[in-house]
Parts: structure tokens; C-alpha cells; sequence
């Protein structure tokens, strides 16, 4: 299973893509499209919500595989500018740049296009992936984009396969209660591998739960392994004390004070202490308030743009981590850039 997320500006032609790969599934702030061939199966995910808000893109790129980024043919907007910082401060593992809507521009403009991209993407994450033109006008490369996520499925498989006997964390994207069945929760396993019947808990709240019950793609399955999109039943838990963004595993930390190691932002990663804030953990997020910052051991008023800090945080509500787990800070007003930077624990 590879989940793919569809990352780009305004009118970049994300949904149109999304409903040419995959049928609509699930749908709220971002919408899931689901296409299986034989043993493959993709989910593309569609942060709908952006760009009002930060939340659905920053979800959609820490709940995939690989990132689609979608350039229009037109060319890249602010936004784009803002998810390629994004992208940047995340450092997503796989990746691909599509330019979208092939069939209103020519060769010659696409290929200038490709060499202005390059410029805009060198010493970024983004600088090594392939440049793909497609159109769901004229289906140019349609075809040859679904080889391409499928190849890396196949990728995945093996790469997925060290993972699966680390302990299971399983991140929520969305719960509901189903009449007859009880909570039910879309998620994504991390790391791991789970199984019906399985006992966990159910961070930051610690609430043991069990599983009752594994769907992958409307099918019930016994186990589910690293990289798997499951709809798990719960018992034991309700899902009015779920949110987006917790995670079931057997251990996590939790705190709402944190020193992060960061990296700022490349463009507009300028913060001080006592700045609101929005802080992202996996699909966790919560206001928080910068407290201290430091450079080289030394607290200072500021950050600058592409530097490295140890950022300390106070959020609002308690989050649930592990080691490694990568955070994400952005700022509440909106100057086209909101992205601030990224850390570790
Ligand atoms: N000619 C042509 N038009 C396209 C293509 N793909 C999308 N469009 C048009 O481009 C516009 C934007 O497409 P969307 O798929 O809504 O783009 P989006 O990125 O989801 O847009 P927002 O979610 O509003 O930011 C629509 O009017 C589409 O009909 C294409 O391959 N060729
Ligand atoms: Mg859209």
C-alpha cells in the first residue's frame, strides 16, 4: 500500500489529479481517493482545507508515503513557494514533482518551466525529484505517474519489512461512532505491526483500548503491517475523547513543554520568545507559546531565516511522542509563508 499526498498551490489541479487516480473515499478537511490493482493498493490524499489553513497540508504530507507535488503548467504561486518550504523543513523520503495541466502549455514552455523549477528547488528536498508533465485533459502520463506510486508500493513492501516487528504505533486521521459496530478510527501504521484482539493504548490520553477489529480497504484482515491505512473497531474507547492525531501504541511521551532542535525556515523563519504559535507533531496540533530560544547554547531575541536553534515550547494541550518524531512550528498570521521550523525532541 502506498499512500500518496497531493502537495501544491491554489488551482494547481490537485483534485482533479486525485480523481483521476483513485475513487473518492473518505472525506473531510483532506479527502482520501482509492485505486487497487492486484496486489497495489494507492490512497491519494487531498488536503482540501488548504490553503485557508495550514493543518490539512501539513496532515496529508505526515500521513503519506510520498508527496505528488503539483505544479501548474501556468506556473508556481505564493503558495507553492509555502509548500515547498514546507516540504523542506519535513524532508519527506520520496517524492515527485508533477506539472499539471500539460495540455494548456507546450514543450518548449514546459521545458522552461522544468528549468525554473530546478532553480527554485536547488539544496531543497525537492531538488532530486523527477519532473513529470501530466494532463487529465489529454491523460499524458496519467498512466505512467499510477507506475511510478505502484513501483514504489512495490519499494515500500521491503523497506517497511524492518519496521514491522518495532512496536505498533497507529496515528489517527479520523474516528466515528458506527451504530452496531462502536468507535471505529482511520489511521495509518507507522511503525509495527498490529493484530485483532491486540490491548494499546490510546495516547496522549492513555487510555487502554482494544482492538476488535482490522479493515484494509473495506476487507477484514487479521494483522495489519508497517504502511498499512486501516478503519480499526475499538472497544474500550469512545470516539468523543478521540482527536486527529493520537496515537495508539504501548508507549509514548507526553508534555506540553518541549526543547526542540530546529532548523528555521529558508524564507521567513524569523521568531521570538513569547510568539504564538502552531505546533504539529505527526497529525497532532495545538496553539503553543515560544519560551526560550537558543543559539549555540546562548538564549537569543530572535531566529533567522535557514539557522539552528533549540526552541523551547510551551503548547496549550499535552502531546504524545517518541523520540525522532519530528515536529513542525508555523505561525498563526498569514504572510503567503507560515511555516517557521522543524525539530526533534
Ligand atoms: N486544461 C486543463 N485544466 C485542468 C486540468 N486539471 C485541472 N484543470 C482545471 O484547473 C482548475 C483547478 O483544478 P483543481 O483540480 O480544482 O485544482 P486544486 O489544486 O484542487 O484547486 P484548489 O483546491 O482550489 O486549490 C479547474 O478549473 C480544473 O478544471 C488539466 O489537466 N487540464
Ligand atoms: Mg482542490
Amino acid at each position: 500500500m502506498v499512500n500518496a499526498a497531493l502537495i501544491g498551490g491554489e488551482q494547481s489541479g490537485k483534485t482533479t489529479l486525485a480523481a483521476k487516480l483513485g475513487k473518492k473515499g473518505t472525506e473531510s478537511d483532506i479527502v482520501l481517493y482509492n485505486f487497487v490493482k492486484g496486489d497495489n493498493i494507492l490512497a491519494v490524499i487531498d488536503p482540501v482545507g488548504y490553503p485557508k489553513s495550514p493543518k490539512p497540508l501539513v496532515n496529508a504530507a505526515n500521513m503519506s508515503d510520498v508527496i505528488v507535488f503539483c505544479i501548474d503548467a501556468k506556473g508556481l504561486d505564493a503558495r507553492a513557494g509555502e509548500c515547498i518550504i514546507m516540504l523542506d523543513l519535513l524532508k519527506p523520503k520520496h517524492g515527485l514533482i508533477t506539472i499539471t495541466k500539460s495540455d494548456t502549455s507546450n514543450p518548449y514552455a514546459i521545458d522552461e518551466l522544468k528549468n525554473k523549477i530546478r532553480l527554485m528547488t536547488k539544496g531543497t528536498v525537492l531538488e532530486s525529484w523527477e519532473v513529470l508533465p501530466t494532463s487529465t485533459k489529454t491523460f499524458e502520463n496519467i498512466d505512467r505517474l499510477k507506475d511510478i506510486l505502484f513501483d514504489l508500493d512495490n519499494k515500500l513492501k521491503e523497506e517497511n519489512k524492518a519496521l514491522n516487528d518495532k512496536p505498533a504505533r497507529v496515528a489517527i486521521d479520523h474516528h466515528f461512532n458506527v451504530t452496531g459496530v462502536g468507535t471505529v478510527i482511520l489511521g495509518y501504521v507507522r511503525q509495527g505491526t498490529i493484530h485483532v484482539k491486540e490491548k494499546i493504548k490510546v495516547w496522549p490520553i492513555q487510555q487502554e483500548a482494544e482492538i476488535r477489529s482490522i479493515q484494509m480497504n473495506d476487507v477484514d484482515v487479521k494483522e495489519a503491517p508497517t504502511g498499512s491505512r486501516v478503519g480499526l473497531a475499538l472497544k474500550n474507547v469512545q470516539s468523543k475523547d478521540l482527536d486527529r492525531g493520537h496515537i495508539l501504541s504501548v508507549k509514548e511521551e507526553v508534555g506540553d513543554e518541549l526543547a526542540l532542535n530546529c532548523v528555521t525556515a529558508k524564507f521567513k523563519g524569523e521568531f521570538k520568545p513569547g510568539d504564538k504559535v502552531h505546533v504539529y507533531a505527526g497529525l497532532q496540533s495545538t496553539p503553543g507559546n515560544i519560551v526560550k530560544i537558543l543559539e549555540n547554547g546562548k538564549e537569543v531575541e530572535s531566529t533567522k531565516s535557514a539557522g539552528k536553534y533549540v526552541v523551547h515550547l510551551k503548547t496549550d494541550k499535552e502531546v504524545a511522542y517518541t523520540t525522532g518524531d519530528l515536529f513542525l512550528i508555523s505561525r498563526l498570521e498569514d504572510p503567503k509563508q507560515r511555516f517557521l521550523a522543524s525539530g526533534t525532541v
